[in-house]
């Protein structure tokens, strides 16, 4: 069994998520093909933006339980440094675009791994659960990080302790995702939007990505510098000479992400 399938659309790599029948949970195959196939797109020229989604009525239901239960169970260390952490820190530091679409529940782990991509689209039959405490685990994947981010202090604790299910619509209206879609149009807007990010500047796009990273940890000043510097190597880019020449000849612009 193939637990990712990918498929490459013009400059899209799209990712799917391929254990329908236990809800996409993670096994540790799984985890490590999602990290394999994240780790080909990063160095792959021909790829200029990520479609993140999953097969069936899931998106995903976090850590396989089954997998971590028993006398053979991979310690919890190891479970979180070498699948979910390794998952997030890609998501995180690949200088492209990447684009969810949450097909059904995200829970746990995949909760938080949807929430990591840079615009998370939800079907209106979707929904995330932030699964931990119900079973005495704190919210890995990125989520003490992310969840009071996108949602502020109040509603993060409020979903992590409590466990609470939020409709694809309600994580619309807190932050939570970019915007819930009416489930029969999601793929296709989804993939839409990444197809239209993969013609972009994609290298500023990037070091956009980069320069939003970091504001979580510095100060204005800190900021006001990072910008000058990045902004130098967008200035210095193909894409933008691109975007101005065409700019002035009044034509559609060729970019190449480079
Ligand atoms: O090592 C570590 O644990 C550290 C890592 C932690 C990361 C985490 O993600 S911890 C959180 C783990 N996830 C959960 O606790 C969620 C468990 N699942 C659920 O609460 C529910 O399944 C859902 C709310 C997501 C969906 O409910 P529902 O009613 O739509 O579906 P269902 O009937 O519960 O599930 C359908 C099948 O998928 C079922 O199998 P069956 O009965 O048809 O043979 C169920 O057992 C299976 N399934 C769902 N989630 C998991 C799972 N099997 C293994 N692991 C799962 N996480």
């Amino acid at each position: 069994m193939n637990y990712i399938l990918t498929e490459i659309n013009e400059k899209v790599c799209i990712i799917k998520l391929n254990r329908p029948d236990v809800l996409n949970s993670f096994n540790r195959e799984m985890a490590l093909g999602l990290i394999a196939e994240l780790q080909k797109c990063a160095i792959d020229d021909n790829i200029r933006a990520i479609l993140l989604t999953a097969e069936g009525r899931a998106f995903c239901a976090g850590q396989d339980l089954k997998e971590v239960i028993g006398e053979n169970a991979m310690p919890l260390d190891q479970v979180v440094r070498e699948h979910y952490n390794e998952i997030i820190k890609q998501l995180r530091t690949i200088e492209k675009p990447i684009v969810c679409a949450v097909n059904g529940v995200a829970a746990g782990a995949g909760a938080n791994i949807a929430l990591a991509c840079d615009i998370t689209f939800a079907g209106e039959k979707a929904s995330f659960i932030q699964a931990f405490s119900a079973i005495g685990l704190i919210p890995d994947s990125g989520g003490t990080f992310t969840l009071p981010k996108l949602i502020g202090m109040q509603r993060a604790s409020a979903l992590a302790f409590l466990g609470e299910k939020v409709s694809a619509k309600e994580a619309e209206t807190m932050g939570m995702i970019y915007r819930c879609i009416e489930q029969e149009s999601l793929y296709e807007t989804a993939l839409s939007t990444a197809k239209k990010l993969s013609e972009m500047p994609t290298y500023g796009i990037g070091l956009t990505k980069r320069a939003f990273n970091a504001s979580m940890n510095n100060d204005l000043l800190s900021q006001l510098n990072l910008e000058e510097e990045l902004q130098v190597l967008a200035g210095n880019s193909h894409d933008y000479n691109e975007g101005v020449s065409a700019f002035l000849e009044k034509r559609k612009p060729n970019f190449t992400g480079k």
